[in-house]
């Protein structure tokens, strides 16, 4: 069995991190190994959150697997807590990210032009440095912005603007960046992407349902995780997670009882192995 390793915090109620990533690599059929990063009571678009660092675990975890000698077909981070953390998962991509090993980082840290609480600009900057240390990395419009030090273009930024945009970033070191949640000029909702390697601007965009909501980011990054350890090319599984994500959003909006905060992604697991061809 395939075999990866997620590196974020577990919100105990929000959908996302690694309530998601859990749920959804280990339907596609791979084996899902985890890092918690922090413990929180909710994500932190609630107010009053607990949080419980656990940075000081994160280097002992990596000594140990590193002992036993485990390796691994993808490296995924998603939210982490501090620079510390930072750092740190840049460790574990230099022990464990050999040749082989997919290293996708999603730089979760901001949405709709701001940072999440308790992250600020230095922090952006840092992950950006991280970002750079991937094989692919999936940041919105706001974290693409942030980690550059430019104006947020909005959410309905331009095909041109975002094409614009990723270039730069390969500015700062980053070799296949693809930006989520792009409205395409034909009004489809997708993402942009550009493989420095092949000179290549890829994009694709679904359907776009007039609903937004938090954690679609975690639940298109674990997807896109899954299909890609699952032996499909970079640019289908960032279509089936697009879809895949399309689909979560539509059954929330379709959904009278739905949360606020998150997306309905476990109703469309059987879905996503249908687009795997399980
Ligand atoms: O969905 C990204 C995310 C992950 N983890 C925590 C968060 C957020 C977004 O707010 O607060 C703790």
């Amino acid at each position: 069995m395939k075999r990866i390793a997620t590196i974020q915090d577990i919100s105990c109620i929000g959908k996302c991190s690694l309530t998601v990533a859990l749920p959804i690599i280990s339907a596609t059929g791979v084996e899902t190994a985890i890092v918690p990063t922090a413990v929180l009571s909710t994500h932190t678009q609630f107010s009053g959150f607990t949080f419980r660092d656990l940075t000081d675990d994160m280097e002992p975890i990596r000594d140990h697997w590193k002992k036993e000698g485990f390796k691994f077909d993808a490296l995924y981070t998603g939210y982490l807590g501090s620079l510390r953390q930072i750092d740190i998962v840049k460790s574990y991509f230099k022990e464990f990210g050999a040749e082989g090993t997919f290293k996708i980082v999603d730089p979760a840290m901001a949405d709709n032009g701001k940072l999440y609480y308790g992250f600020d600009e230095n922090f952006a900057r840092e992950m950006g440095t991280l970002c750079a240390e991937s094989d692919i990395a999936l940041p919105n419009i706001s974290e693409a912005a942030l980690m550059l030090g430019i104006e947020y273009p909005g959410e309905d930024a331009s095909e041109e603007t975002v094409k614009d945009i990723l270039k730069k970033l390969t500015g700062i070191g980053i070799k296949f960046p693809v930006i989520t949640g792009v409205t395409l000029s034909d009004g489809t909702f997708g993402f942009i992407g550009y493989d420095s390697a092949k000179d290549e601007f890829i994009s694709y965009g679904a359907e776009k349902i007039p609903y937004k909501s938090h954690g679609t980011g975690d639940v298109y990054a674990s997807a896109f995780t899954g299909a890609l350890v699952n032996g499909k090319s970079v640019y289908d599984a960032l279509v089936i997670a697009a879809n895949f994500t399309t689909a979560c959003i539509r059954n929330s909006y379709n959904d009278p009882d739905r949360v606020d905060y998150a997306v309905n992604f476990e109703l469309e697991i059987p879905y996503l192995l249908k687009l795997l061809g399980k």
